[in-house]
């Protein structure tokens, strides 16, 4: 199954974070799309500084409950500390898409609840799968991205270290 994943970091060092978080899912997941990595304005909550945003994707044979235990096992081995809602993090990984899945139970939502209004996820996510369809809103991530009405601040960097997929 195809799956696509966002990642955010805005404590520390956030592009090692980003690629240590990577490098730990490629375990289980074959990654085979990596966006640049976007420097954003913090949403939700203000008084944080900015986060480093990157969308990945790739192939599973992982169902969404255990891709969700994954992530959340790497997040604790990284040593997120648990804050607040929106609140600032050393790294959150969450499941944006799972192939054509459409599902909502107590502890994941798929396709991920707010990703449609994000531009710090559609931005990239747009960079490496713009035709991707949402099977929930049946339009493709490019006209997700030109439907926001305000995208704010998201500025493209260049990974400083080389990537190998
Ligand atoms: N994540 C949030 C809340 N706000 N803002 C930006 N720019 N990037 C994020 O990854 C982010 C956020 C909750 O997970
Ligand atoms: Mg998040
Ligand atoms: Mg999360």
């Amino acid at each position: 199954m195809r799956v696509y994943l966002g990642l955010g970091s805005n404590i520390g060092d956030r592009e090692s974070n980003l690629l240590d978080a990577i490098e730990r899912l490629g375990r289980e997941v074959e990654i085979e799309l990596i966006s640049s990595p976007y420097d954003t304005e913090p949403v939700g909550y203000d008084h944080q500084p900015r986060f480093l945003n990157a969308v990945v994707g790739g192939d599973t044979g992982l169902s969404p409950d255990d891709l969700l235990k994954l992530v959340k096992k790497i997040e604790d081995d990284m040593g997120r500390a648990t804050t607040f809602v929106n609140g600032p993090r050393l790294i959150d990984i969450d499941i944006l898409l799972c192939g054509d899945i459409v599902l909502d139970s107590e502890f994941l939502t798929v396709p991920h609840a707010r990703y449609a209004e994000r531009a710090f996820v559609l931005v990239p996510l747009a960079q490496i799968a713009p035709n991707v369809v949402c099977p929930l809103r049946h339009k493709s991530v490019r006209v997700l991205l030109n439907d926001l009405k305000d995208p704010g601040q998201i500025i493209r960097k260049d990974w400083a270290r080389s990537q190998h997929v």
